[in-house]
């Protein structure tokens, strides 16, 4: 049976790697929660699992002038932590504790991450002031947070995460403010963990400790915290920075739980569990977020397929208008064949039908035939690269007002809305091999030795330009004039090739020739499609989603 150390450590590997890169469906949120989850894993519960006995951490947290600093340092009885509102907004936190619990603290044991400084000169960037006091019990450390509501944001998410790896919230907020919005966002986080909590309320006028300590003890019991230990503190005079009265409660509480193994024990039992059975929950809630990016994704990637399967049939479809027969091709072929005359030779029947067609092609020169393949090459190449053009700028413009679509574009080039730069040479190639191809067709159909002969008295280039030819020639879509001429052309290149291989063998292979030469335009249009698929390429699957609750169910599973 695998440890619940290694189990935490391989969720927290998922956790880690997941990304999370679209803007659908709360991911702001969802990324904040699996920065925390990683934190914690990582503060706090690795930590505390490899040993139980190390000292107490208490993290007072809350508002902005709250009195976090004045107490910290009231409850030590020394000035380490600097008061006021007026304060550099990057001063690093200061965490106190006994001489004897330094080196626990400035070990890697807890906060693995923030860099440490010591002394009393405060530091400044990102990481923790250790300060040690002797008037600190020993088993104890108190840290002085950052503010929950920072304006800046590197505080506030220094606050929470101090706040992750705490065995005990000293929670402070003021008469004045208890009600506020953003310290209850935090008790819920306090909810949803079950960390020992307890609530200071301080800066009480006078004779309101009461009533106060009532409404805000209902309060909590409402959001689920009624078990925190609630202290009410009278405003009072400060002496030096620091109060004069009113502490007693909170420092024999404190000094009793540091003095009793039990209930210290207890305590630190309880937030290691609140914070484990939190995790389903909060690993929950990042599947979900897994599976919203991953059907996002989903439907990015279909689009752009969309649009791709699009292009290839609209190429299919220029096959079959028989339009790429129009102009050069149309030329090159009529000049090759002078299909004028055969038609007219065909039409009266003169001749035996083989001569006819061998007077077609003028005795063995390549030329023409190069021609006519160099102009079917050069047609077909406009109209992928035109497709091709027609389906990136579709899909960039259709995945810019899709969910998750302006971030699946960030940073593509400049040129995802038109078909790649080599394009052409891609085409031509395929073309290119695709015409050997059909040379290859027609010399394998000439196998026996009637067809053989047949096919050799032409030339079997003429016979498979003739073949090209009829994968294009068809009429649908030429008017007038036109029609008639690439009637003619059909006709003549369906005449030689029957005559050549007969009826059945002749639209078998056209149909052949056809497939194959679309497979090659597909091929050429994947690697222009393929650019959007690497555009997702971040976006989790749903299946990431599962393994995160898996993970967590191992988790689970190695409490037992
Ligand atoms: N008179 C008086 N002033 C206080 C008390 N608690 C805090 N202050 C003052 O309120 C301001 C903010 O307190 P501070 O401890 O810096 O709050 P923090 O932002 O939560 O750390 C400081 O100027 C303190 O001197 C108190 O109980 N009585
Ligand atoms: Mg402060």
């Amino acid at each position: 049976m695998t440890s619940l150390v290694d189990e935490l450590h391989a969720l927290r590997r998922l956790v880690g790697d997941l990304e999370l890169p679209l803007e659908v469906g709360g991911a702001d949120d969802a990324r904040r929660a699996q920065h925390e989850l990683a934190e914690q894993i990582d503060d706090y519960l690795l930590p505390k699992l490899e040993r139980l006995d190390a000292p107490l951490l208490a993290v007072l947290g809350g508002s902005t002038g709250a009195g976090k600093s004045t107490l910290t340092n009231s409850l030590i009885g020394d000035n380490v932590s600097i008061p006021g509102v007026l304060r550099p907004t990057t001063r690093m936190p200061v965490l106190v504790c006994h001489p004897d619990d330094e080196a626990w603290f400035l070990g890697e044991g807890v906060l693995p991450d923030l860099p440490r400084t010591t002394g009393e000169s405060p530091g400044s960037g990102a990481g923790l002031q250790v300060v040690t006091s002797k008037n600190l019990r020993p088993g104890l450390a108190l840290l002085d947070s950052p503010d929950i509501d920072s304006v800046e944001v590197a505080n506030h998410d220094l606050a929470a995460q101090l706040l992750g790896a705490a065995d005990l919230w000293l929670f402070v907020t003021t008469a004045a403010r208890y009600a506020d919005a953003v310290p209850w966002e935090y008790l819920a986080r306090a909810q949803e963990r079950s960390v020992a909590l307890s609530v200071i309320v301080n800066r009480i006028p006078a004779g309101s400790e009461k009533e106060i300590g009532t409404h805000l003890g209902d309060m909590l019991r409402d959001k689920g915290l009624g078990d925190a230990r609630l202290f009410a503190i009278a405003e009072g005079d400060l002496a030096d920075g620091r109060l004069t009265s009113g502490l007693v409660p909170l420092n024999s509480w404190l000094d009793a739980l540091v003095q009793d193994s039990g209930a210290r024990a207890q305590l630190v039992r309880r937030s290691l569990d609140g914070a484990l059975d939190s995790l389903p929950g909060r690993v929950e809630a990042l599947a979900s977020a897994v599976e919203v990016q991953a059907s996002s994704g989903d439907a990015l990637r279909a689009y752009a397929d969309q649009q791709y399967d699009e292009a290839l049939s609209r190429v299919d479809r220029e096959l079959d208008s028989g339009n790429l027969l129009r102009g050069e091709v149309l030329d090159r072929w009529t000049e090759h064949v002078g299909t004028g005359e055969v038609m007219e030779k065909l039409q009266r029947g003169v001749g035996r039908l083989k001569d006819a067609i061998v007077s077609v092609f003028k005795g063995t020169d390549e030329q023409p035939n190069r021609e006519v393949q160099g102009a079917l090459e050069s047609s077909l190449s406009v109209l992928v690269r035109d497709a091709a053009d027609t389906a990136a700028l579709e899909v960039v413009e259709g995945w810019e007002t899709m969910p998750g679509g302006p971030e699946a574009l960030v940073g593509a080039s400049a040129n995802l809305n038109r078909a790649t730069t080599d394009i052409r040479k891609r085409i031509e190639g395929e073309i290119e091999s695709w015409q050997a191809e059909v040379l290859q067709l027609v010399n394998d159909q000439a196998g026996s030795k009637l067809a053989v002969a047949r096919t050799l008295s032409l030339g079997i280039n003429s016979v498979g330009v003739a073949l090209m030819v009829a994968v294009f020639s068809q009429t649908g879509g030429l008017t007038g004039g036109e029609a008639a001429v690439a009637g003619g052309t059909a006709a003549v290149s369906q005449a030689v090739l029957t005559a050549v291989f007969g009826d059945n063998a002749v639209s078998a292979l056209a149909r052949d020739a056809r497939t194959r030469l679309l497979t090659r335009v597909q091929s050429v249009l994947d690697t222009e499609r393929s650019r959007f698929g690497a555009q997702l390429g971040r976006i989790p699957d749903a299946e990431s989603g599962e393994q995160l609750r898996l993970a967590a169910s191992s988790v689970e599973a190695a409490r037992s």
